[in-house]
């Protein structure tokens, strides 16, 4: 059966996006391909009481999909659900709890008009999440965390989120030591994206994610955004995920609410040197930041 295309293909505006390299890359999701002929934004939506920048904002399920409605409206192309936040430092909420918390949006999934991601580190939250219709697994532990998670994206033929961390989130700081990060990190998720091909998961279904923030610290950060490009050496498309984190704040010690223009320049470097999917709270904000960006090159190109 051939997978229907989310945008890009029925729009002739936007073929002279095509990579003159090799053509337009495609990132295949469980039911779907995401044609990354634009950058493509994922909506951040923490079901969850204690994240770092939007905790318990969302207090039920008539909240959850407004939100999720206006996001897509915003520009969206696909959403990120999560139910345990993973900030330096966070607690690890049990499986249980994690799932109380998704229940009732799972429920109503199909009634989200954009691809779902489910941002976890178990299996059994994902299994729960793919029956209801979601499209991708956003596994910030590469893999790592639950010895089933691996077989269980391959059974479903889900689109899956590969993350570099080291160490767990309550633990992550004391892992932020590198002698070169950028070498350090393009190693481990060719190792993670091997464990990832040998588990049966097919390549073109993983996007591969530096994980800022996670075991990295404000200046691993940004050495890792500024040579992204070295990622793309692992023939995958690039996430990022840098939207409002901690080495935003600058010297002024900015809070989360105020690191919104920081993201969006994070964004567009990150655009610049590859990245294709987009992480953000702030969707609308990236959605035309990145809109821009993505004309600047276009336009580039047509003149050359
Ligand atoms: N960052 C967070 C959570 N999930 N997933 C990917 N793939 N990449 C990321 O950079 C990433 C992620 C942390 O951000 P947030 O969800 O806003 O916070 P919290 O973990 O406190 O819920």
């Amino acid at each position: 059966m051939s997978s229907p295309m989310l945008h890009g293909v029925d729009d002739p505006s936007r073929r002279s996006g095509r990579d003159p390299a090799g053509g337009v890359p495609v990132w295949k999701l469980r039911t779907r391909d995401l044609v990354l002929d634009r950058p493509a934004v994922m909506g951040i939506l923490n079901l969850t009481p204690d994240s770092f920048s939007d905790g318990g904002r969302l207090p039920d399920v008539a909240a959850q999909l407004e939100r999720a409605h206006a996001f897509v409206e915003a520009g969206a192309d696909l959403l990120d659900i999560g139910g345990e936040s993973t900030r330096p430092g966070a607690r690890p909420v049990a499986p249980a709890e994690e799932l109380r918390r998704l229940a009732p949006l799972f429920e109503r999934l199909t009634e989200i008009p954009a691809p779902v991601s489910i941002d976890t580190r178990r299996a059994r939250v994902a299994e729960e999440a793919l029956q209801a219709g979601a499209e991708v697994v956003n596994d910030v532990s590469g893999l790592a965390h639950d010895p089933e998670m691996a077989g269980r994206v391959a059974e479903w033929g889900a689109g899956l989120v590969l993350m570099h961390m080291r160490g767990d989130p309550p633990t992550m700081v004391e892992f932020a030591h590198y002698a070169n990060v950028v070498e350090e990190v393009v190693e481990e998720l060719g190792v993670a994206l091997e464990r990832a091909r040998r588990a049966g998961i097919e390549e073109s279904r993983v996007v591969l994610d530096p994980g800022i923030g996670f075991a990295k610290d404000a200046e691993q950060s940004y050495a890792l955004l500024a040579q992204l490009a070295r990622l793309g050496a692992l023939g995958r498309p690039v996430l990022v995920g840098p939207s409002r984190k901690r080495f935003l704040a600058g010297e002024a010690g900015l809070p989360p609410d105020q690191r919104v223009e920081g993201t969006l320049a994070a964004c567009v470097a990150a655009f610049e040197r590859g990245a294709r999917v987009f992480r953000v709270h702030d969707v609308r904000s990236a959605r035309r930041a990145l809109d821009v960006a993505h004309r600047i090159r276009r336009a580039g190109r047509e003149d050359a």
